[in-house]
């Protein structure tokens, strides 16, 4: 005989973890169709399984070098074939990056990130980059860059400079990818990736929720990333921030719900992973954050900006961990 307690709680079975840790994009599917209090239950017991809850890290991000790219990356500000209005920078002074380095740091982040708009860094490039994560590090910061392509060699420079993580993402469904950008490809992507896990950096990678995809898509994103071998250690989520001029700015909004469905299945995919809820929380009430959080996020950009849009100013996102009972690391 069925218990009572059966039929009320086991309404639809949680699918099984795969044996060989690998995920298909039917078996993500399957995690966006539960329920989505069970899913955010599946989630928290996850998170809970592999980091103290409530702890979430910080990473501050600076543009070291802005606007001009060759790339057309159809999302992007920092593209120069789409009118953003954004002003071009040249390569930022060291010093100019220590200084917001420090101011970073004393407001309590414990992470680094540079970025720069390039296909991929020239080696007269890379040489200022190095010295900046040189002394970034001696700050007491961890460090992050996000440089573009890495060709050969680079990414051992960058680990012999004391790089931690090195940020680049596959953005988006693999069949959706050319529809996004055409002067790349994913496998020059995924090339780069080898290069930096290789170098024994630390991978970040992660994509934008957002951007015109199916929800099979969004499924095929978070299994390409969790059937990494091993997966990134740190997974940014971005909500698509719309930049008139884009050929993505006037896309459809996602359901907000969609994006903490996207959070939780990249928590419980990538158990061990640092979950980062990042571009687009300044449109994101402080409950839905807070839904984030609950969906397995833990971590955020600190700071007024992110590279060349706005973020929740520090202040404001100090008083969301006070009324969350969150802390930093
Ligand atoms: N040029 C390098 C690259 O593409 O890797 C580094 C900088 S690029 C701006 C870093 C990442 O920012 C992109 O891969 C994308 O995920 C994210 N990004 C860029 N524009 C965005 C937007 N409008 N909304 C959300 N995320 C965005
Ligand atoms: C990531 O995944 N998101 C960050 C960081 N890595 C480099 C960038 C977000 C950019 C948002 C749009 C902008 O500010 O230009
Ligand atoms: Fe260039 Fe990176 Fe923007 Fe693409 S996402 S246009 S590569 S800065």
């Amino acid at each position: 005989m069925t218990s009572t307690s059966t039929i009320k709680f086991a309404r639809k079975a949680a699918p099984a973890v795969p044996t060989d840790a690998k995920w298909s994009v039917a078996d993500v599917q399957t995690l966006f169709d539960m329920p989505f209090l069970d899913l955010l239950f599946r989630a928290q017991q996850v998170h809970r399984e592999h980091f103290k809850a409530g702890e979430i890290q910080r990473s501050t991000l600076l543009s070291i070098k802005t606007g001009g790219c060759s790339e057309d990356c159809g999302y992007c500000s920092q593209s120069a074939r789409y009118d953003t209005g954004l002003e071009r920078e040249q390569l930022m002074a060291v010093e100019e990056v220590l200084e917001h380095a420090r101011a970073a740091k004393a407001k309590g982040s414990s992470r680094f990130c540079m970025g720069a708009a390039w296909r991929g860094p020239k080696e007269k490039d890379l040489q200022p980059v190095l010295e900046m994560v040189r002394e970034v590090k001696k700050l007491g910061l961890e460090t992050c860059v996000t440089l573009g392509m890495l060709g050969q060699g680079q990414a051992e420079q960058l680990a012999d400079a004391g790089l931690d993580y090195y940020n680049h993402n596959i953005d988006t469904a693999p069949e959706y990818y050319s529809e996004v950008i055409t002067t790349h490809t994913l496998q020059d992507r995924l090339d780069t990736l080898d290069k930096v896990r290789d170098a024994g950096i630390n991978v970040c990678s992660g994509g934008i929720i957002g951007l015109g995809e199916t929800q099979t898509g969004r499924a095929g994103l978070i299994a390409q990333l969790a059937n990494m071998n091993p997966p990134p250690e740190s997974v940014p989520i971005n909500n698509l921030v719309q930049i008139p001029g884009t050929p993505l700015a006037d896309g459809s909004k996602i359901d907000p719900l969609d994006f903490v469905r996207t959070v939780a299945a990249a928590r419980i995919t990538m158990p061990t992973s640092f979950v980062r809820l990042s571009a687009g929380r300044q449109e994101m009430s402080d409950e839905l954050q807070a839904m984030c959080f609950m969906a397995g996020a833990n971590s955020i950009f600190y700071g007024e900006r992110l590279l060349t849009t706005d973020n929740p100013d520090a202040d404001h996102d100090q008083r969301l961990f006070e009324r969350l009972g969150l802390t930093s690391i």
